[in-house]
C-alpha cells in the first residue's frame, strides 16, 4: 500500500444531490488498491471507505464494475466464491484517494469447507465491526431470495454502527429478472426489513439504478465521519468474537 491518502473531504450540501455525471466520473476514475486475506493486511487509511457485501454471487462484483465503468476491475464470475479477499479500489483523481471501495467476499456459498467459512465468517464480522474509516455499507441482495437469514445476521452485525451514522444501502440486484409488478413488491417488503437503510433496485445487465447508487455514495463520501465505536488496541469489541474457539455468527449456513 503505497498510494497516499488525503484528508477527508470537506462537507459539502448534497441534499439536491450531485449531477449524476460528476458522480459517475468520479466512480470512473477506481483503480486497484490493494488485497488483504485478513484484516491485518488492510492499509490503515484515512478516507471514507465503502464496502460491499452479500450472499455469495448476489452481484458485488459485477456492481463495482458497472458504477465504475470497467469491465475487469473487481472478478466477477458465475461461480460462487470467486471473490475471496478483501479487494480495495481506490477513488479519486490520481495520488489524491479521496474514497475507497471494497468488494468482500460472499457468505452462504456451501461448497467452502468449513474451516475457510468459519476464518472468513470472523474476518467479515471484524472488519465490519472495527473498521474505522467504514462510512457505508452497500448490501446486495438477490430480490428473488429478499432479506435472507443471513443477510438478517450481517444486518445485526452493522446495527449498532448504523444507529452510530454508518450509511446503509440495501440493492436488490439482477432486477432484470423481475417483472415491473414484482420489483416494486420486493422493493416494498425490503423496505419494511431493512431498518435504517436505503433499498433501491439495480441490475447491471439493463443499468438499472446506476445514476442513483452514482449519487448516492458521492454523497456519503462527502458526510462527515461516524463517530468510532470500535475501541482501541485489538480491535475487537467488547463481546466480539475473535479467539478460534468463540462462536462466529453464522454467514455460512441457510
Ligand atoms: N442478470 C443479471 N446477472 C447479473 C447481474 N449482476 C451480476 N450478475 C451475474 O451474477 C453472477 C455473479 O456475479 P458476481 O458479481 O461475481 O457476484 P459476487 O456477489 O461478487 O459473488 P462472490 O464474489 O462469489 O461473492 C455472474 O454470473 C454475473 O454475470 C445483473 O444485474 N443481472
Ligand atoms: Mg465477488
Amino acid at each position: 500500500m503505497t498510494e497516499p491518502t488525503t484528508p477527508l473531504l470537506p462537507s459539502v450540501p448534497v441534499a439536491d444531490g450531485v449531477d449524476p455525471r460528476t458522480a459517475n466520473a468520479w466512480l470512473h476514475t477506481a483503480r486497484f488498491l490493494t488485497t488483504a486475506p485478513q484484516l491485518q493486511h488492510l492499509p490503515d487509511l484515512a478516507v471514507p471507505e465503502i464496502a460491499f457485501v452479500g450472499r455469495s454471487n448476489a452481484g458485488k462484483s459485477t456492481c463495482i464494475n458497472t458504477l465504475t465503468q470497467q469491465k475487469r476491475l473487481a472478478f466477477a464470475s458465475k461461480t460462487p466464491g470467486r471473490t475471496q479477499s478483501i479487494n480495495l479500489f481506490a477513488l479519486g483523481k490520481h495520488n489524491e484517494t479521496d474514497a475507497v471501495l471494497a468488494d468482500l467476499p460472499g457468505y452462504g456459498y456451501a461448497a467452502v469447507p468449513k474451516e475457510a467459512k468459519l476464518r472468513w465468517q470472523r474476518v467479515m464480522a471484524n472488519y465490519l465491526r472495527t473498521r474505522p474509516n467504514l462510512r457505508g455499507v452497500v448490501m446486495m441482495c438477490d430480490p428473488r431470495l429478499g432479506i435472507t437469514e443471513l443477510d438478517d445476521i450481517l444486518l445485526d452485525v452493522i446495527r449498532p454502527r448504523v444507529q452510530d451514522g454508518l450509511k446503509l444501502l440495501v440493492l436488490l440486484t439482477k432486477s432484470d429478472k423481475l417483472t415491473r409488478v414484482e420489483g416494486q413488491k420486493v422493493l416494498s417488503i425490503t423496505r419494511l426489513q431493512a431498518g435504517g437503510g436505503e433499498v433501491k433496485l439495480f441490475s447491471a445487465l439493463k443499468k438499472q439504478g446506476i445514476d442513483d447508487v452514482a449519487q448516492l455514495l458521492w454523497a456519503w463520501a462527502r458526510l462527515p465521519m461516524p463517530r468510532i465505536v470500535a475501541p482501541e488496541g485489538d480491535g475487537v469489541p467488547p463481546g466480539g468474537a475473535e479467539p478460534d474457539d468463540d462462536e462466529p455468527p453464522s454467514l455460512d449456513t441457510p
